[in-house]
């Protein structure tokens, strides 16, 4: 029988997982990757008898994947936050999906465990841009400030190393980066132990100064629509600086665009935070997903960008 352990690469995920070995070790095969690389399912080679754990992946997009191993006889535990439209009933299918605004993937795990490994928890809320909830859990766990800065920046730079189009983009490997935080039960140790965290927080920062140095490509009085180039770094930085803009003016909506291969843009759109509400039905007459306040298009053919630009000015512009 074999173990496969299938998880986000974003701290979320990663730390999910962490929590979930530190009470019960396990000799299994990893199957991680950056953050957008969510249709993870389909890479397992599992077969009867043979058990997952699926992390903090939409079960939508997992679907036919889900189904094909039970179909082959395989049990799965599945945990996730993300929407799933309908769950299958299937004896070997234990599903733990819990789509509350509050709460991510860590967190449900940190319920499952009664709060043993919390301070991972902490750190992966921060992360996952849950900061209520992030302080919440640090209160109960006795967190102080200074610590919980400390697990904040954590979550942070674990997550930003997820970030990028392709594993090129990464800062590093999310699966070489669990190498090397599974030896840590404290995530406190493991930040004093590793200095890599360090390196990835100044990248970080540095992404983001290179982005700011931009100026925008179109705006209108509700909207701001910046393009970056074809770098590693932008990739990288495309929606943590359309969260940045989403903070520094939060009555307008804010696109980034960074060039996919030939002839398409991938963008990432944030509706106004004073009013976070259509990001997703926006995006998805181009073709894209996401949530209400946070969406995304993976493929804008480059001959639709003025159509685009016009769309968005106008979607947004009452709000402004
Ligand atoms: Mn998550």
């Amino acid at each position: 029988m074999q173990y496969f352990d299938v998880c986000n690469g974003d701290a979320d995920g990663l730390f999910a997982l962490h929590q979930l070995r530190l009470a019960a070790p396990r000799d299994a095969v990893l199957i991680t990757g950056p953050k957008r690389d969510n249709a993870l399912l389909q890479r397992v080679t599992a077969s009867r008898g043979d058990h997952v754990t699926a992390l903090d992946l939409s079960f939508d997009v997992n679907r036919a994947a889900v189904r094909a191993l039970l179909e082959r006889g395989v049990t799965i535990d599945y945990i996730d936050h993300h929407i799933a439209t309908g769950l299958p009933r299937h004896p070997l299918l234990h599903a733990d999906i819990d789509t509350a605004p509050d709460v991510c993937t860590s967190i449900l795990v940190d319920r499952r465990l009664g709060g043993r490994y919390r301070a991972w928890a902490v750190a992966a809320a921060f992360g996952d841009n849950l900061p209520g909830a992030a302080r919440r859990l640090a209160w109960l766990a006795r967190i102080d400030s200074d610590d919980e800065t400390t697990l904040r920046e954590l979550g942070e730079n674990v997550n930003y190393a997820s970030y990028g189009d392709s594993a090129e983009d990464l800062l590093i490997a999310p699966a070489a980066l669990y190498a090397l935080l599974a030896p840590y039960a404290d995530p406190l140790d493991f930040v004093g132990a590793c200095p890599l965290l360090a390196t990835i927080g100044q990248a970080r920062r540095e992404d983001l100064k290179l982005a700011c140095a931009h100026r925008a490509a179109a705006t209108s009085a509700g909207t701001v629509i910046y393009t970056l180039p074809a770098e590693h770094w932008a990739r990288r930085v495309r929606g943590a600086f359309a969260n940045w803009l989403a903070l520094a003016a939060p009555a307008r909506a804010h696109a980034v665009l960074t060039p996919a291969f030939d002839g398409f843009w991938i963008v990432s759109v944030r509706a106004p935070l004073a009013a976070p509400f259509g990001a997703d039905s926006f995006c998805r007459r181009f073709g894209g997903a996401g949530r209400a306040g946070a969406a995304g298009i993976g493929h804008l053919p480059c001959a639709a960008f003025d159509a685009f630009v016009t769309a968005f000015h106008q979607a947004y512009e009452r709000t402004a």
